[in-house]
């Protein structure tokens, strides 16, 4: 078994795209933390992050309120009423009553944008189809002779970079239900569509996402990250071996969504948070081409 280097957390996780710079949509800067100093027991004697925490979750109605709040009792590493604490990751520490991140340090107190404190579960759709052209003949890369896959991506609203369509838990749903509910309204516009179009898509798609395949479950590297929220995700795989079912649908984007296409699978495809690295564990199940 390969040695898992020294500066990784306990789950064998690093995070890259959470320790520096100015955090999304604030004025607030990252301390910023070297890779050998993520790890909360690397030695970081000067370690004292700005806390910030966005003043619209104050308002936000699915938003956890304040810690010190005497209203807000939250269960740590448990489910809580219809919130789900825990973490994929394992049990997380709580320290001064606050969550600790259990990758490590990100240069960031508080919540920032994130709605609650400690894991914010996600759900990520990844439906893919062989690249072919408009006979069906499909396309392999010259020199590997693999097929090339192709997978939905959106281009995301507040980044404007491309990713999973794939969006937040809400309270009591479980965790395929926003993977549909997601893919819907993210990709096949589903609030702008006639109750016969919303019909006919929401039977296709109930249909084919029932043969998912889960290729990750876990923490996900988002810049959204602080020292006391971040996101985890259960990232599931629906491929259409054919490209007849899902494959020819015509994607529409919605929500948050900017933008949606097919897009090829390949190496050099900079994506949103750690998709990039999901993506390739798709491609590999697959025998695909990256
Ligand atoms: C990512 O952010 C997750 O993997 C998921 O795709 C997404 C959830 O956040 P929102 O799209 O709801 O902002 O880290």
């Amino acid at each position: 078994m390969s040695k898992v280097p020294s500066f990784l957390s306990a789950s064998g996780k690093i995070h890259r795209n959470c320790i520096s710079g100015v955090y999304p949509a604030s004025k607030t800067e990252r301390q910023t933390v070297s890779e050998e100093k993520v790890k909360w027991n690397s030695p970081f004697p000067d370690y004292n992050p700005p806390n910030y925490t966005s003043d619209k979750l104050k308002k936000a109605p699915y938003a956890d309120p304040e810690i010190g709040d005497k209203e807000f009792q939250p269960r740590w590493n448990a489910q809580d009423g219809l919130i789900n604490r825990k973490s994929h990751e394992g049990d997380y520490l709580v320290v001064d009553e606050y969550p600790q991140n259990p990758v490590g340090r990100t240069g960031l107190r508080g919540r920032g944008k994130l709605g609650r404190w400690g894991p914010n579960h996600a759900g990520d759709p990844i439906v893919t189809r062989w690249k072919s052209d408009k006979h069906g003949t499909t396309h392999s890369d010259s020199q590997r002779g693999k097929r090339i896959l192709q997978f939905v991506s959106i281009q995301r609203g507040d980044s404007g970079e491309w990713a999973f369509p794939g969006g937040m838990v809400d309270p009591g749903e479980n965790v395929e239900e926003t993977i549909r509910r997601e893919f819907k309204e993210e990709c096949m516009d589903s609030e702008q569509l006639t109750e016969d179009e919303k019909s006919t898509n929401k039977n296709l798609v109930e249909q084919f996402f029932k043969n998912g395949h889960e290729v990750y479950r876990g923490y996900v590297d988002d810049p959204r990250n602080t020292d006391n929220a971040w996101i985890e995700t259960v990232a599931v795989n629906y491929h259409d071996e054919t490209g007849s079912n899902l494959g020819t649908l015509t994607l529409k984007a919605g929500s948050d969504a900017k933008n949606v296409q097919w897009k090829d699978a390949t190496a050099d495809l900079k994506l949103h948070a750690n998709h990039s690295e999901i993506l390739q564990k798709v491609v590999e199940r697959l025998g695909a081409q990256w």
